[in-house]
């Protein structure tokens, strides 16, 4: 190994000192080792083949039924100062992190394999992407991680050339609930995750290192790093235009990275290319324009609701090539969820007969891992060095109620604003309660890496940067009626809501100015062809007083992060609810 590897050889050889790991085995990547690998995962029982006639290379993972989602309450930004970290995160002083760690790392790996993982986030060429080295002892991670990230023998040798990488540490440990921590150390470049083998929580080229350290780094060299899909949108007239969308988890983002445009939009010549589906890093460039690559390469996506008529895309992804974890399985073993089509299974995501008195039979949290190449509409842009220019942001939530169908931000500023004041039911994808609004700004909340207030200010510098900003939405695709059912059809039907989105993007489409932003005006959203017509009305209602206490609420939100808030979104936010109290 060559002199500019030996700070990461030092590494891996005083971890596995101290691990007491068995063995080494450094990850290159090819198709041999991952072959070898789900061997051993097949013998152990950490996998089961499913059925190969439906979906050859297609493996079930059932995960510890404690061990099913992101864990935030145990998920550390360990800064020196505590302050830097911010109310958004728990914090812990490094040195007695480090000592918690060290104490939970000691002979973990004894009798077991440490595998050494060198990934690179983004194009293995690009000089917008980032390295990383995890060391694991989840042979799951491994496999995962090959599928997820550009992993092995490329990434270690732009990581010899980089000379520098984040290093990840994990080991599943005895996954006990009361020995787990995800723990971040952004000045260090580096992260330690034990007795968890789940996800985000896992995978740390994901959330740990592509989200909350990057996000820490981009602050301070210029850039962003976001929980956002990558789309694109062709029109008639073969032009693409781009649009990075920020939905908390579970809420909606890998399907709006990859619908199918309703039948008129196909017919017409529109098509929909998919990019990315959860992160993003976005750049400004030398046109003063923002350019966006996904740093994945794979996607881990909900099973849940996912089916023929919602995103028939991903199900062609599906059935070769595919890791399942979580998911019910039928009698003849082939991968099944809720939402999927109406099949009974028969066993459900523990492995048990399945019993609906015991609950859904997939969990609700369950996901599938592939690389996003098996995409229909994968676009090979994703594999460009430069990125791609973003035209529109969106920023997304789960809201019955008060958030209109889409709202248009009047500029950066006020987008920011919308963006610092989303809030959204929570959902399967971490532990807790389900289905409680909280205050989720950029769909951020749990992957921040620092105070959001001075990502506030970060997110203002940055626009200002721009001579060429994209223009901010917000949108929501979840309003329900007094029944609970959702208003609008969503899935292939939030092409609509893009058309006129990129329409306002060249100054097009109709808008009737609020006073908390630019709303379609009558009939600008186009509804042919839907089967039922949708109440536009109720989808686009503001209610005034309802507004004016939710500004209250976000006002209040910003207080916790006291000096750090920009003044220019507080002063955003005075106007926006001056405007509101004049207008009611
Ligand atoms: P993470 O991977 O957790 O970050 O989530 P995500 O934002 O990619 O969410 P995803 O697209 O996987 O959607 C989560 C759930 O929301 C799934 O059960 C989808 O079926 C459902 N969903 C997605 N889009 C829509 C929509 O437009 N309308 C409705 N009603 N449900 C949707
Ligand atoms: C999310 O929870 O936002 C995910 C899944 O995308 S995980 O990788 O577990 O974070
Ligand atoms: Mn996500």
């Amino acid at each position: 190994m060559s002199s500019k590897l030996t700070a990461l050889n030092e590494w891996v050889d005083q971890v596995a000192t101290h691990t007491r790991a068995s063995q080494v085995s450094w990850c290159d990547g090819s198709a041999a080792e991952n072959e070898r690998l789900i061997a051993a995962m097949l013998e152990s029982g950490d996998l089961e083949k499913l059925n190969p006639d439906t979906h050859p290379d297609c493996y079930l993972h059932r995960s510890d039924p404690d061990d099913v989602a992101r864990v935030e309450h145990l998920t550390f930004v360990c800064t020196e100062d505590p302050d830097q970290a911010g109310p958004n995160n728990n914090w812990m002083a490094p040195a007695e992190a480090h000592a918690l760690m060290k104490g939970l790392f000691a002979g973990c790996m004894e009798g077991r394999t440490l595998y050494v993982v060198p990934y690179c986030m983004g194009p293995v060429d690009s000089p917008l992407s980032r390295c990383g080295v995890e060391i694991t002892d989840s042979p799951y991670v491994v496999v995962n991680m090959r599928l997820m990230t550009r992993m092995g023998a490329d990434a270690l040798a732009r990581i010899e050339n980089d000379g520098h990488f984040v290093k990840g540490l994990h080991s599943t440990g005895e996954l006990d609930p009361d020995r787990r921590y995800i723990m971040h150390f952004p000045e260090e470049l580096s992260i330690q995750s034990f007795g968890s083998g789940y996800g985000g929580n896992a995978l740390l080229g994901k959330k740990c290192h592509a989200l909350r350290i990057a996000s820490y780094q981009a602050r301070t060299e210029g850039w962003l790093a976001e929980h956002m899909l990558i789309v694109g949108i062709e029109n008639p007239q073969g032009e693409v235009r781009y649009v990075a969308g920020a939905f908390p988890s579970a809420c909606g983002k890998t399907n709006l990275a990859m619908l199918i445009p309703p039948a008129a939009y196909r017919e017409a010549g529109w098509k929909v290319w998919t990019v990315g589906d959860d992160i993003c890093w976005l750049h400004p460039g030398e046109d003063g324009r923002l350019w966006a690559i996904n740093p994945e390469a794979g996607f881990f996506g909900v099973a849940p609701g996912t089916g023929n008529k919602t995103n028939p895309n991903a199900l062609a992804m599906l059935d070769c090539e595919a890791i399942f974890t979580n998911v019910a399985v039928t009698e003849d073993n082939q991968p099944w969820w809720e939402g999927l089509d109406d099949r009974v299974p028969a066993k459900d995501w523990r492995g048990r007969d399945f019993d609906p008195r015991q609950g859904p039979a997939a969990h609700p949290n369950s996901r599938f891992t592939v690389s996003i190449k098996r995409c229909p509409s994968y676009s090979e842009v994703a594999e460009s060095a430069s990125g791609v220019p973003i035209d529109a942001i969106l920023f997304g939530g789960r809201r019955a109620g008060l958030a209109p169908l889409v709202l248009e931000a009047r500029d950066w500023r006020h987008g920011v604003l919308l963006g610092a004041g989303m809030a959204s039911e929570t959902t399967a994808a971490a532990t807790g309660a389900v289905g409680v609004v909280r205050r989720d700004p950029m769909a951020m909340k749990p992957f921040c890496g620092y105070n959001f207030g001075d990502y506030w200010a970060h997110w203002l510098e940055v626009g200002s940067k721009l001579s060429h900003p994209p223009k901010i939405f917000q949108v929501n695709w979840f309003r329900r009626d007094a029944d609970g059912r959702f208003i609008w059809p969503g899935f292939s039907d939030n092409m609509r809501v893009l058309e006129w989105v990129l329409d306002r993007c060249l100054g097009q489409a109709q808008v009737r100015e609020t006073a908390v932003g630019g709303l379609p005006e009558d009939g600008a959203i186009n509804t042919d062809g839907l089967e039922q017509h949708p109440d536009m009305e109720a989808l686009l209602e503001v209610e005034p007083s309802a507004w004016l206490a939710e500004l209250d609420d976000i006002a209040a939100h910003l207080e916790q992060f006291g000096g750090r808030v920009p003044g220019e979104l507080r002063q955003e936010l005075d106007r926006v609810a001056t405007r509101l109290g004049e207008a009611g």
